[in-house]
Parts: C-alpha cells; structure tokens; sequence
C-alpha cells in the first residue's frame, strides 16, 4: 500500500487514539523502555508516517537509521512475503540456506578494501559489536579493547562498558565488562587547540593513553565510529581515522569500525569509511541492511575472521531467513536506486539550509555530518556551553508540527536528522521550514 507524501495534522499530536494507546502502553509495557514522540504508527512509506489518528508526520528519524530505503519498501515486502510462505526458520547453524551465504558475500564485496573477507550474521547491533571483539580477542589473544569519548555501541553489557554516557544507557547496570578503556575522540567543534590541531593532537593523545595506561601488545582492538551517532554526529577530524587505523596495522591490533549507523549509503557512501579511503579490520553493519527486519554482521579479514574454532560463533535466530531475504531486496534497492546519490542530494539540500539557520540564530553552535545523517550542536550563544533545554523544546516543537525528529549527544544538546534517503526534496524543504520556525519560536 503506497503512502501519500504529504504532510497532515488533524489532531494534536499525539492525537486521542494514541493517547489511548499510550494509556495502556503505560500500564503493560515496562517503564524503561521509553518512547520519543508516542505516536502510535499505522503505516509508513517514502518520508512519511502514517499515526492512527489519521495524521502524517514527515520522518527525519528513518526508526534511528534503519529505513534508508523507506518504509515497506516495496521490494523487502515481496521478498519478506515470498520468504515467510517458503520457510521462515531452520537455524543457519543446523540446516542452512542460501539467503544467509548471499548477504555474506553481498558484504564481502561491499565494505570497504578489496581483501579476502568473511562475514558473520547476527540480529541485532549490539550482539555483532559483542562478536567482533570476541573475534578480535581470540585472533590476537589479548584482552584490551580501547574505545572512544561519545562513543555507542549498544546496551548489552560488554557493549555498555564501550558505549561512553552514563544516562539512560549505563546508570544502575554495573558491573560492565572488564578491559575497556577509553581515550579523547577527535572532536573538533570542542578541541581545545581549534580544530586545526584536532587530528594531530587527538591521535597523540590517543597513542600515548594506549602506551601509558594499557600497552599495545595488551590491546586486541580499538572500535570506533567513523562517524558517531548517539554520541552526536560527531565527524571525526580529518585524518584522524586513516591515522588510527595505520597505528592499529603496525601494532597488530585489530581495528573496528562501528558502521551500524553509518553504514549502507547513509552517509552518501556505502560506508563511512569509505570517504576516507579507511579500510578497517573488521566493520560491524545493522540497521540499513535490511530495510527494517533485525538483522546485523560482522565483516573482515578472512584471516582474523577464521581464527575462531568451528562453533565459536552463532546464535538461534542469527542471521535469519526473512531477514536475509530482506537484506538482499535492500541491498538490490540501494544498487539499482542509487541511494548513494540520494544521500548525497539530501546533503546538498539539508546542508545550505541548515548553514543558512545558524547564521540566523547564535544558539546553533555547529553545523555538521555527512549524506543524510547531519545535525545542528545547541550551545548558549557565543560560548560552548551545551543547551540541552533548547534541544529539547526545538524538538518538541518540530513534533507537534508533524516532523519527527531524534536529539543525540553526550550533553544531551545535538538535534540529528536522519531521513529515509528516498524521502522527496518538498518533504524536505518542507521539514527544513517546520525546523526553522521551531527555532524562531524557541530561540
Ligand atoms: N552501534 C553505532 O548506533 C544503535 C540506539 C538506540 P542495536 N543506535 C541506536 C537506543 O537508544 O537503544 C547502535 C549504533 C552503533 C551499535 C548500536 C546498537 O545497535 O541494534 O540497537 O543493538
């Protein structure tokens, strides 16, 4: 069913069927789990979000990164629905199909560098970031792994230990997992020498933590995001990762790029790294692979990949049929549809425009991100101190008009957008409008 493109409001938002539906929410779904904007969804296609009351809000959020190619996109329905009647489980791991083995090489072929590679499928991001390092520790049989200021990756518990924020990620789960240490991310809106010096400085910085306080032949991998998400659409200075990733090669530590945001044309490439010519060791991929299904993988080196013994890594539902058979559709869409190039135009599109916004109002400290995953940074005027409120109130203000919008950042101070990359540029402009009155009315 094709969703029209057009904005409507007839109901405050969140209208009364979703405040009913928020009601039961409350009292049968645990409180930890929260919601954003609790308009309860009907349908989705394209950039649009169809609530049970009727109205249609333009999407900047894309489900966090994950419908790049739109919503029910047409060929992951055909492909989810053709799957479902021919088989929908066996366990890869007893009797196996061919759906799993394309998507590998699908992703042998598609991320970065052109060496011998092997893949693993797993169903959500924080479970593949979890393999890489078990990967990773058992290749190099060490234990160490160094992640980053503002860094994501997940909520499972080795995954909280690497992901930075204390709120609402961390708080009351310890114990985290052991041999994680962090080191500055190259940050360059907030490098204290200027962003000039943010690469160099940062990188050494970096190499001597590692020296100092873990050792490198204590250090199985460095993971990182080349671009990071919740922590901010922070884009790393220039150099930076190349450098990184060099010093990880010389040291034979393992070097993971977190790609699980940033990955599948988001960034108007097929993978961040790729905008840098950065070839990591191992990549983890989510989100966008599979045009919404859980899917997830772990892509690297054949070598660091075949280390571990036969049965070392698996899981029930890793790397599903259904879900592979909606990579695949995903992945087809991607190629034939050039949503690189849809990344690219959105840039093009959202970027001027959001330039032109912090000319207009002081309270937007920076402009940055790449392809469709770009953010405005909300300081107190003239310094750099974050402002928190005024994100929020922005925000809340986009939703009552119909924009869906996600805020990110350590500080809580980012307002990202994220929209599906086939998303059509009145939409946008659109969006870009309800943005600006936003900060009109709150700035
Ligand atoms: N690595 C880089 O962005 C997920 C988190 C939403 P999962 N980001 C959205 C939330 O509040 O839980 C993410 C990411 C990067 C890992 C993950 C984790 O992926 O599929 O959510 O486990």
């Amino acid at each position: 069913m094709t969703v029209e493109q057009k904005r409507i409001v007839k109901t405050a938002i969140p209208g009364p069927r979703s405040q009913e539906l928020q009601a039961r929410k409350l009292s049968a779904v645990a409180s930890g789990v929260g919601t954003t904007l609790p308009v309860y969804v009907e349908r989705a296609g394209g950039g649009i979000v169809v609530d049970v009351d009727g109205n249609q809000l333009i999407d900047f959020g894309s489900g966090i990164a994950v419908t790049s190619i739109g919503n029910a996109a047409p060929r992951v329905v055909a492909a989810v629905q053709q799957q479902v009647a021919d088989f929908t489980h066996t366990c890869f791991m007893v009797t196996p199909y061919e759906e799993y083995v394309a998507v590998a090489e699908h992703l042998n072929e598609l991320t970065p560098g052109t060496h011998d590679k092997r893949t693993a499928l797993f169903n959500s991001g924080a479970e593949a970031v979890e393999n890489a390092i078990k990967i990773a520790r058992h290749h190099t049989g060490r234990q160490a792994i160094v992640a980053f200021d503002h860094a994501y990756h997940g909520r499972t518990n080795m995954t909280m230990a690497l992901t930075a924020k204390n709120m609402p990620y961390k708080h009351g789960f310890g114990p985290f997992a052991p041999e994680v240490y962090r080191v500055p991310m190259a940050y360059p809106y907030r490098w204290p020498t200027g962003p000039q010096n943010c690469a160099d400085e940062a990188f050494e910085e970096f190499v001597a933590l590692v020296h100092a306080q873990v050792g490198e032949t204590n250090t199985a991998a460095v993971i990182i995001e080349p671009i990071q998400g919740e922590g901010g659409f922070i884009v790393p200075a220039p150099g930076f990762l190349a450098k990184v990733s060099q010093w990880c090669t010389e040291q034979g530590i393992v070097f993971i790029a977190d790609e699980i945001q940033t990955g599948f044309c988001r960034t108007g490439d097929w993978f961040a790294c790729d905008h840098e010519g950065v070839v990591p060791d191992l990549i983890t991929t989510a989100k966008g692979i599979a045009g919404g299904l859980p899917l997830a993988a772990v892509t690297g080196r054949a070598e660091i990949m075949d280390a571990v013994h036969v049965g070392g890594l698996g899981g029930t539902y890793g790397g599903n049929p259904v879900a592979c058979a909606a990579a695949l559709a995903a992945i087809e869409t991607m190629r034939s549809d050039d949503l690189v190039g849809a990344a690219r135009r959105i840039e093009s599109i959202m970027l001027p425009r959001l330039a032109a916004l912090a000319e207009k109002f002081p309270a937007i400290g920076d402009v940055r991100g790449r392809g469709a995953m770009l953010a405005v940074e909300l300081v107190a005027p003239g310094t750099l101190k974050p402002n928190a409120a005024l994100t929020s109130a922005v925000s809340a203000a986009c939703h009552q008009q119909g924009l869906i919008t996600l805020t990110a950042g350590t500080f809580g101070n980012v307002l990202r957008f994220l929209p599906p990359l086939v998303i059509g540029d009145d939409l946008l402009h659109e969006g870009l409008d309800i943005l600006e009155a936003a900060f009109a009315a709150n700035a």
